[in-house]
């Protein structure tokens, strides 16, 4: 297995961290053949953008067309397993004193490898949310055919997840920024760093004096910010660093 070549001093800065966050995207479950979120519009969806299905209007206009493309998904992610990166990521949370992951992705597989506290900044697959009245529901079951009316005022519930135009929840946003401004480092996995306010993070912790470190396959714009490269696929990457460290 070829081994990451760790970026000279990358080691001792993890070691001496008091405080880490992990800001993941979908490139950390690309390994588990979670597309990612360009990808996933392919197939019989190739014929519209992700800001056409994930967003409020789009859930308006056509409830069961978007109800339909995150059953799909639901399908794909219920039928996969977390991968090394994943496990990697939750080993070093057990390692280091003091982290924090915060994730962009929706797919739940951070919790299933063991991150039980992993802030979910783009919400769940696996639940819904009532945009009339805010009520959150549990929804484990991928098959759910069609929309379910909100418990509390009757609304057509959708999926659990932020759209394009809502805001963060208001508890993930102010613990991932509160955690970032204080990090000693941020590691940006598998992200194209392209959605906001997500990918503000890493210039947060930078202001707040933290250590940037990209763990991605090629340049994003989020290179220029980083002390610490490490090119490669996130399953292999991780888990050599976990084990380094
Ligand atoms: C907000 C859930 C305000 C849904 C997601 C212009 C017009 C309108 C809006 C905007 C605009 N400009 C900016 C905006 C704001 C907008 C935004 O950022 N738009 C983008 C398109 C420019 N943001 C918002 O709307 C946010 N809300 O601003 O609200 C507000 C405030 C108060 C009150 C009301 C409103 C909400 C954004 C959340 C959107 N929801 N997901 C769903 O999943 O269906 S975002 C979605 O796309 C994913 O969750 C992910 O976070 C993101 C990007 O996904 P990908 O394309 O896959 O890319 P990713 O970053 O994940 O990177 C893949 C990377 O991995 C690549 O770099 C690749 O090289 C790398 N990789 C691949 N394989 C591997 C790997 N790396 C390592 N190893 C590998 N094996
Ligand atoms: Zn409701």
């Amino acid at each position: 297995m070829a081994s990451a070549i760790f970026p000279a001093g990358l080691l001792d800065a993890l070691r001496q961290a008091g405080r880490v966050v992990f800001l993941t995207g979908s490139g950390v479950s690309a390994e588990s053949g979670v597309p990612t979120f360009r990808d996933a519009l392919t197939g019989l969806w190739a014929r519209f953008r992700p800001e056409e299905l994930a967003t409020p209007e789009a859930f308006q206009r056509d409830p069961q067309l978007v109800w339909d493309w995150y059953r799909e998904r639901r399908r794909q992610v219920a039928a996969v397993l977390p991968n090394p990166a994943h496990y990697a990521i939750a080993a070093l949370e057990a390692r280091l004193p003091e982290t924090l992951l915060v994730t962009q992705n929706v797919d739940g597989l951070h919790r299933r490898a063991g991150s039980a506290d992993a802030v979910e900044f783009h919400g769940n697959l696996f639940s819904n949310r009532c945009r009339a009245c805010d009520h959150v529901a549990p929804q484990p079951d991928p098959e759910l055919a069609a929309p379910p009316p909100c418990p509390l005022c009757g609304a057509l519930m959708g999926p659990g997840v932020v759209w394009f135009g809502e805001a963060i929840p208001a508890l993930a946003l102010e613990r991932a920024w509160r955690a970032a401004g204080e990090a000693d480092i941020i590691l940006a996995i598998g992200t194209s760093g392209l959605v906001t306010p997500a990918a503000a993070l890493p210039d947060v912790a930078r202001q707040g004096g933290a250590l940037v470190v990209e763990v991605n396959l090629h340049p994003t714009p989020l290179s220029a910010q980083a002390d610490f490269v490490m090119t490669g696929p996130a399953a292999l990457t991780l888990p050599a660093l976990a084990a380094a460290l």
